[in-house]
């Protein structure tokens, strides 16, 4: 009694007769799958619901109506009316809904967890106190990395987390900082820098702790996101050239910087992928990809429904929801719907989107 094996099955079962864990009751062992697991780290892209288990503000948060509205019915923390990239990648690879890690209770960590935090940036002073910061997510893979160790053993561990894929999108929070017209502090060179300085920081990190395989997000056209054309009061719908400008710059050093750590790390393998050329293709051609609006946000306030207002718990509490989300490429000011992300992902896991390798290919070789 007490032994690392007992306690595990211990708890399976509870999760059975929570029904939280439905995949280890039908004569399943809960041992790993054939699956490559998948760990995901970042910001509001990707945050599956951590927030809501944290003291932050409404901004940070999305466990309120319409978030949620059209594939999962209710609101659960996702920015969006339905799924998220990592939801459709978690899809494609044939593995469960990756759960956030701060969900209480019983984790299935074998098919990997999620750690992404909204309002998040790769630095530590980015809405501190208000979100998980990357290097703190970081210490939880850490921690989970521990709790893999005990459950399964060292070998096991060994080969479930180098055969994992690691999904990361971050920085646009730390931009928002320059955006709103913080350059006291550095230059935009000295400040990319200092991001993506960190984003590498934390990969190694992964390394370390024994991961290989990564799918990095670039920035997207933050210029062109209807929150950021508010800010500068481009009322004629025009993209803000000097958001777009920081986007590029910090892409470029990112695939700098990635290319150098796939020759220094053993075994990395990585997929780069493009936000930035398919947001700002999708915002400004949405008829293209078969949607009517890529300027006029789905939820919120506003001529462009541009105030980041969706559910009225901030702020502003007035509101205006679409009727058909579908059509639109924001779901409120800032995040992309559900159909949106659907797209991408489709992109990311067999498309042009990233290189040198596709999502698919990282996660079946
Ligand atoms: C949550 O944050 C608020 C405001 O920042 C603070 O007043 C409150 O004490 C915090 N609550 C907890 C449980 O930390
Ligand atoms: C500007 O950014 C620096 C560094 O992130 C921060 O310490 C400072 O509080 C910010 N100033 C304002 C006015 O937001
Ligand atoms: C990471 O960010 C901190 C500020 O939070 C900065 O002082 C540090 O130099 C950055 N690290 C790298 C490697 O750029
Ligand atoms: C749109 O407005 C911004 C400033 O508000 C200006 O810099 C830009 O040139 C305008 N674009 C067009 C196409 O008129
Ligand atoms: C919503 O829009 C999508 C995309 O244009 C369309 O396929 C779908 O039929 C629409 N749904 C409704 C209920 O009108
Ligand atoms: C420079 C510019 O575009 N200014 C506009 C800001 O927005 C107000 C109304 O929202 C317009 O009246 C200004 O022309």
């Amino acid at each position: 009694m007490g032994s690392p094996k007992f306690s595990f099955c211990f708890l399976v079962l509870f999760a059975c007769y929570g029904i939280l864990i439905p995949t280890c009751c039908l004569g399943d062992t809960c041992q790993p799958n054939d699956h490559a697991a998948l760990f995901v780290f970042g910001d509001s892209i990707f945050d599956v619901g951590n927030n809501n288990y944290i003291n932050t503000t409404a901004d940070n948060q999305a466990n309120f109506s319409p978030y949620g509205e059209t594939f999962f019915k209710y609101p659960n923390g996702r920015f969006s009316d339905g799924r998220v990239i990592p939801d459709f990648i978690a899809e494609y690879a044939k593995l469960p809904l990756i759960q956030p890690y701060l969900f209480p209770g019983y984790q299935r960590y074998v098919d990997g967890v999620n750690f992404a935090s909204a309002g998040a940036g790769a630095l530590v002073e980015t809405h501190q106190g208000l979100v998980i910061d990357l290097k703190t997510q970081l210490s939880y893979f850490e921690k989970v990395s521990e709790v893999l160790r005990q459950e399964l053993g060292d070998a096991e561990t060994t080969t479930l987390l180098a055969k994992a894929v690691y999904l990361i999108n971050i920085g646009s929070n730390d931009y928002e900082i320059i955006l709103s017209g913080n350059t006291s502090t550095y230059t935009a060179e000295k400040f990319v820098d200092t991001v993506v300085g960190n984003i590498t920081t934390v990969i190694k990190g992964i390394h370390r702790t024994g991961g290989r395989k990564f799918g990095v997000l670039n920035q997207p056209a933050m210029g062109c996101v209807p929150f950021v054309k508010a800010l500068v009061n481009a009322s004629n719908g025009s993209c803000v050239e000097e958001a777009s400008a920081l986007a590029k710059l910090h892409n470029s050093v990112l695939s700098v910087e990635l290319d150098k750590l796939n020759k220094e790390l053993k075994g990395f393998k990585y997929s780069y992928v493009d936000f930035f050329s398919f947001s700002f293709d999708v915002i400004n051609n949405p008829s293209k990809y078969g949607f009517k609006e890529g300027g006029v946000a789905c939820c919120g306030s506003g001529p462009n429904r541009e105030i980041f207002s969706c559910g009225g718990k901030g702020a502003v509490k007035d509101y205006e929801l679409c009727e058909n989300s579908s059509e639109y490429v924001f779901f409120d000011s800032v995040h992309p719907t559900e159909r949106l992300d659907q797209i991408i992902s489709q992109l990311m896991w067999s498309g042009n989107l990233a290189g040198p390798y596709n999502l698919k290919t990282l996660f079946e070789e």
